[in-house]
């Protein structure tokens, strides 16, 4: 059974009602501020009750929510009792296994985050170092690039200079989906990147990924020699892309939506934000690897911008850290987003410095991959925030 597993260890700082409701902890219980978070939907009665009892004996708070039968818990252990609260879980009656496995072993897989992203015919490292995504929209519309890239061979040397500056992937798109876009046809999408693509497969350093929600086009891409699939539509709007995927062993970017990108800014609401993403991330995690995505190549997004008010999406960059227990690397895409403009006004030329700061917040909080237009300044302030994140100047730094 699913239950929607989220561990946090801590807050890292003090959570007001917003962010409780964000992350669907009662305001019946007030976090201590340092202890473990623990919350699972959909548990069964007895269940429930073991978990409270575990908690409360190591003087946790618990909470109860939903009917007799399936339950929400809510559970709150002082960091100093972690370990016996997983002590007892393990001595617990049997009826209680599967979810105390899965806080066990979540509970591994956050101290160990992925160490690299699995291709066809090679592997990305992760870790200390930042992976830059390069962004270049071969399209008329794009929100901010749109019809500088139109002539393939401007387009090739634009993702040239991209690697010359610290981009370790480029992304491909022929579609815009910024809000308001309507869907273009795969053959329009196809005719658009496959000049650039089969010009830059071979003599580019560092793999293409193709920006498609459809299965067509990601066959396309991925047979000129595209290496990664990254779909806004996190397999929702076409589900053969998986299939596609996977038959090419590529790697698959899953990034969150809500509605389609024609009308999904028309009042987007979310009972509890970042729950609700990670359940639509994990259900999109299950489909790759039912397709036969290896679980080593596939990322998760939280999908910036897309059916999210600017508050929304200040909130995922602010629990970021919260979406590392679907347990794959998570790429954040916020450059030149709307929302920086809510904050600092202007239009997408004028938020270099807000893009910036969202990259460096959302390196601090556990991002492992950045998909930016401004590579070159993003790489350096990417350099300063792994550095206070990890708390020292790493090797091969700058
Ligand atoms: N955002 C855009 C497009 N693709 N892919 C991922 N994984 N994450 C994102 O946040 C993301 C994305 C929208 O930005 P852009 O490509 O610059 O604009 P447009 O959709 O107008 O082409």
């Amino acid at each position: 059974m699913n239950h929607n597993l989220l561990l946090l260890e801590g807050p890292p700082f003090p959570l007001d009602t917003r962010d409780r409701v964000a992350l669907g902890i009662p305001s019946r219980l007030i976090p201590l501020g340092a202890g473990w978070i623990v919350r699972a939907e959909g548990v069964p009665e007895k269940t429930a009750g073991l978990l409270l009892t575990a908690a409360r004996d190591c003087g946790g708070r618990t909470t109860l929510s939903g009917r007799r039968g399936v339950r929400g818990v809510v559970l709150e252990v002082p960091p100093r009792a972690w370990r016996s609260f997983l002590k007892r879980l393990s001595s617990a009656p049997s009826s209680a296994s599967p979810l105390k496995g899965e806080i066990q072993s979540l509970e591994r897989s956050l101290r160990r985050p992925a160490a690299r992203i699995r291709l066809a015919r090679r592997r990305l490292r992760l870790g200390g170092r930042t992976l830059i995504q390069g962004i270049l929209n071969v399209t008329p519309d794009s929100f901010y690039d749109g019809g500088r890239w139109a002539d393939p061979a401007r387009a090739v040397e634009r993702a040239f200079q991209m690697v010359e500056e610290g981009a370790g992937i480029i992304d491909v798109g022929g579609e815009s989906t910024r809000p308001g876009s309507r869907a273009v046809p795969a053959r329009e999408e196809i005719r658009r990147i496959l000049p650039v693509i089969e010009r830059l497969v071979g003599r580019l350093r560092v793999p293409v990924s193709v920006d498609t929600t459809k299965s067509e086009v990601a066959e396309a891409a991925l047979s000129a020699g595209a290496e990664i699939v990254n779909d806004v539509s996190g397999l929702t709007f076409d589900p053969r892309i998986a299939r596609v995927a996977s038959r090419h062993r590529a790697a698959l970017i899953i990034s969150h939506i809500r509605g389609r990108p024609r009308s999904m800014q028309r009042n987007p609401r979310y009972r509890h934000l970042v729950p609700e993403v990670l359940a639509f991330l994990r259900a999109g995690i299950e489909r790759a690897m039912e397709a036969g995505v290896h679980p080593e190549s596939i990322l998760i997004d939280p999908g910036i911008g897309f059916g999210k008010t600017a508050e929304h999406n200040l909130l995922l960059l602010r629990h970021l850290r919260a979406l590392r227990c679907a347990g794959r690397p998570i790429l954040v895409g916020a450059s030149r987003k709307s929302f920086l403009g809510k904050i600092l006004g202007g239009g997408p030329v004028d938020r270099l410095e807000g893009s910036l700061a969202a990259a460096a917040l959302a390196v601090f909080n556990g991002a492992a991959v950045l998909r930016v237009h401004d590579v070159a300044s993003t790489r350096r302030v990417a350099r300063v925030a792994e550095s206070v994140r990890d708390g020292r100047i790493g090797p091969n730094r700058e």
